[in-house]
């Protein structure tokens, strides 16, 4: 597949990668085979193709509440994108990614969970929801709290459309309960979670943009409040010594070695 830089990242890059915990390669993707992606997505989103978690799943502010009354339908989630499409799963197998994941965990041995965060994240006007400050610790279950996220915006994403904010450096606290709500998002009430949401930035993504970001790394999101879609995939990494706890979620799928 083409991609438009050279397939690795500078040691500049990793030293920014591990001092952030995000880093943002732009114009990764070329807008002919993002195209191509938006038409499988879009085509997926208009056969509600299974499965998918909707906005009344998650329950996040602004999310509706009842499945029957007027945007009870809205997708949240396109689920299991690797299993989905070809175009999907060569995305998720990139060597352009493989290569940058090798030197973010400086090992070969990287592997694709094919749980939670292997999506099609969408948002939609006018019935979107708020995603909350939150680490993806949250969703996984893994001997070792060290998984990379790669998120490729399939259209451009603004503070207006909801992108991601996040607070950079974050992924290196360790904050004690206290500081956390019961379903694992930070409370606003806490003076020193004030502090550290006041260091927040929004990650701005053009489409093509891909954003590497760690599991520790705390991260939120508003509504979409522009009148169009906002798409990006989202798949998350491992190394395969970091093996998923028996029982939980994160093993319910295999793993997809990426060498
Ligand atoms: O797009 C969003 O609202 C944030 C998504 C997110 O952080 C998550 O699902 O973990």
């Amino acid at each position: 597949m083409m991609n438009e830089q050279p397939d690795d990242l500078s040691d500049l890059d990793v030293a920014a990668f591990w001092r952030d915990g995000y880093l943002v390669a732009r114009h990764l993707v070329s807008p002919e085979r993002i195209d191509t992606m938006r038409g499988v997505v879009t085509d997926h989103l208009a056969q509600n193709l299974a499965p998918i978690e909707y906005e009344v799943d998650v329950k996040y502010p602004g999310a509706p509440t009842d499945p029957e009354a007027e945007g009870g339908n809205t997708p949240r989630r396109l689920l299991h994108a690797y299993a989905r499409h070809s175009v999907l799963r060569e995305w998720a197998t990139d060597e352009a990614i493989a290569s940058r994941l090798a030197r973010l965990f400086d090992t070969r041995d990287v592997t694709l969970s094919q749980c939670h965060h292997n999506c099609v994240m969408t948002k939609h006007p006018g019935f979107s929801s708020a995603t909350l400050w939150h680490q993806d610790n949250r969703y996984w279950n893994f001997d070792e709290q060290n998984l990379i996220s790669v998120w490729l915006a399939l259209g451009d994403e603004n503070r207006s459309n909801g992108c991601l904010r996040v607070i950079p450096g974050s992924h290196k606290l360790s904050l004690e309960p206290g500081r956390f709500d019961a379903a694992l998002f930070l409370r606003t009430d806490v003076a020193e979670n004030k502090a550290l949401l006041a260091r927040a930035v929004p990650v701005e993504l053009s489409a093509g943009d891909v954003l590497f970001f760690h599991s520790k790394l705390f991260h939120a999101a508003g509504r979409n409040l522009t009148g169009e879609v906002k798409l990006s995939i989202v798949n998350t990494y491992h190394v395969g010594t970091n093996h998923p706890i028996e029982g939980t979620r994160s093993a319910r799928f295999p793993g997809v070695p990426l060498y």
